[in-house]
């Protein structure tokens, strides 16, 4: 083999390493004594009204109910929905379980859950329950694009995404249809409920960043310090951009 050819192979090795590093990032271990992370997120200010989806396409099935948007969704008491909290920089911790329930529903032409945390290689499910033509298309960066199709005889699709990303989903049939995956590669991640609250568990002792990420308000980072045995809180608050 020539120079440059064998050049060339320790370049693609290398770039081969490098790129499926993310992967390998995380060890799981067994966790004997861990702390909880336990938060709010909530919005400053006055919470804008949603607004109600103007069904264009397939109005029988998809027009049965009211739909409202859920780009921002907040409670009563102010509490912010769907936004996702996880560790950066954790190397080890917990094992990463597969959720018993693992799949995105399109239903009455939306996609249910709105925010999904998808363990990163491991397949989840499409569900279509409408019986008629949706299309699941994946705008990632890191990752190949994802473009399914999913004509009403094909109730379930499996899907697999490999690199860690946050990536927001849309059906091309039903232009308001949108969701949004969070490719984790570790378990150290949640979403608020409805109240704007999450939970972190079983953390090993240390200081850890933790990311707030939301798809309208953006970003927020914040150090906590976890203890054995005990409870550390975060709160964040977001405004309007
Ligand atoms: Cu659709």
């Amino acid at each position: 083999m020539k120079r440059s050819g064998i050049l060339h192979v320790i370049l693609s090795i290398l770039l081969f390493l490098l790129l499926s590093s993310p992967l390998m990032a995380y060890d799981a271990i067994e966790t004997a004594s861990t702390g909880t992370i336990v938060g709010t997120v909530k919005f400053q200010g006055k919470a804008p009204e949603r607004k109600e989806i103007a069904v264009t396409r397939n109005k029988k099935v998809c027009g049965k109910e009211a739909k409202f948007t859920e780009s921002l969704v907040v409670s009563a008491t102010g509490g912010v929905k769907n936004a996702v909290l996880y560790l950066t920089d954790i190397k080890r911790g917990k094992k990463f379980k597969v959720p018993s329930v693992f799949n995105i529903d399109q239903r009455g032409c939306q996609f249910h859950p709105h925010v999904l945390i998808v363990p990163a290689g491991k397949s989840f499910t499409l569900i279509n329950s409408d019986g008629i033509l949706h299309n699941f298309r994946t705008n990632s960066t890191k990752n190949p694009i994802l473009n399914k199709a999913q004509p009403k005889f094909k109730k379930k699709l499996k899907v697999k995404i490999n690199i860690p990303e946050i990536i927001r989903a849309n059906c091309d049939v039903h232009e308001w249809m949108n969701m949004w995956l969070v490719v984790a590669e570790h378990p150290y991640y949640a979403i608020t409920d409805e109240g704007g609250s999450f939970k972190i568990t079983d953390v090993p002792p240390g200081t850890y960043t933790v990311r707030l990420w939301h798809e309208t308000l953006g970003q927020q980072t914040r150090k906590v310090t976890v203890k054995a045995g005990e409870q550390t809180k975060a709160a964040f608050e977001l405004k309007k951009k």
